[in-house]
């Protein structure tokens, strides 16, 4: 703990990117908990000066020297960094929060979402807390609340991914992109929309714009993509499930913010759409928007900017009375990634006594 303040020092690393700017922001809206807050990024953003609790804080690149006296590291990284410099933390006495990919399947870095494993980041044998992919993040805790009543044996998920989901170019990429379309013709004929939009498909390897793309991440084993691994994977370890069937298939849509996904959960037993409604409508961190006869179901144009993850179009499946369909929406930048680390870090400064 800091010794002046007797609250624990945080270090946010990577403060200059997208999912870093979401955490300052949250930090300024949660409960002050935290004494020094270090903000950390690549050499070339050091000197740069960004908002947190109302006050401005000059950006330090990351060294050893940063990372001395920190309690709490959150790290929103690529993975080459974040398995160079997290366990540099570590080793300096830090409890790391990591955002990347580079420690989620290691059996010795518990996986952790508050609403549904919290005693899970008790244990972390390397210093090392790791955070889920923003996709699985998007739909997990709906999906907890459901299995610890009904019990889960299968899921069947199509996503339909924000391009923030890929960073900063990202958004660039598609906010360009729709500037090359808006106001024309195009989407009409073959390839008009790729001619139009020539080589500025940034991260993307199609157009987004006036499109849908089943793509994210890198080719792995027998066509499967990166994401969709990681969606599996992941759900597995943070249910306790590593038999769980999962099939996924990964989209991306010419959305800013938010992440979507299209759910068919299985469960052991019979389930009634009643009880399923009751569950998701009090489960923490849920919010139930399901009344379609008014037009009422979540779109990412309404969850942008905000913290839940919200459930519409609960039915039980025509074909299969232990199954249920569902759409289900969460903010990929605060639930999917600064808030779900946020929370993990106030998670530890709770056991750390800050709290
Ligand atoms: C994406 N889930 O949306 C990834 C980012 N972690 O591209």
């Amino acid at each position: 703990m800091t010794a002046h303040t007797g609250k624990p020092t945080l270090a946010v690393v990577g403060a200059t990117g997208a999912v870093g700017r979401v955490m300052l922001q949250i930090l300024s809206q949660h409960a002050d908990i935290w004494g020094e807050i270090r903000l950390i990024a690549s050499p070339r953003s050091a000197g740069r000066k960004l908002a947190v609790r109302g006050e401005e804080v000059e950006v330090v690149a990351l060294s050893e020297e940063a990372l001395s006296g920190v309690d709490v590291a959150m790290f929103d990284v690529p993975d080459e960094i974040a398995r160079q410099w997290a366990p540099v933390a570590a080793a300096r006495g830090a409890v790391v929060v990591d955002n990347s990919g580079a420690f989620r399947m290691d059996p010795d870095v518990p996986l952790v979402v508050p609403e549904v494993n919290p005693h899970a980041a008790r244990s972390r044998p390397r210093g090392i807390v790791s955070n889920p992919n923003c996709t699985t993040l998007s739909m997990i805790v709906a999906l907890g609340a459901l299995h610890a009543e009904f019990g889960l044996r299968e899921l069947v998920v199509s996503s339909y991914q924000a391009v923030s989901g890929a960073g900063r170019a990202g958004v660039d990429t598609l906010r360009q992109q729709l500037s090359l379309v808006a106001g024309t013709e195009l989407g009409t004929s073959p390839g008009d929309v790729r001619r139009a939009v020539g080589d500025s498909t940034g991260p993307f390897s199609e157009p987004v714009a006036l499109n849908v793309v089943p793509w994210a991440g890198s080719l792995r084993e027998d066509g499967w993509s990166s994401e969709e691994m990681k969606v599996r994977d992941e759900s597995r370890k943070i249910l306790g499930l590593p038999d769980l069937r999962v099939a996924v298939t990964c989209v991306r849509v010419p959305v800013v913010t938010v992440h979507s996904l299209t759910v068919h959960a299985r469960f052991e037993g019979e389930v009634t759409v009643g009880r399923a409604r009751e569950i998701l409508d009090t489960a923490p961190g849920v919010v139930l928007f399901d009344n379609p006869g008014a037009g009422e179901f979540p779109t990412p144009a309404d969850v942008v900017g905000t913290d839940p993850t919200w459930v519409g179009r609960v039915r039980r499946a025509l074909d299969d009375p232990t199954a249920l369909e569902l759409f289900v929406c969460g903010d990929n930048l605060r639930k999917g990634a600064a808030l779900n680390s946020a929370q993990i870090a106030e998670l530890v400064a709770a056991e750390l006594g800050a709290l």
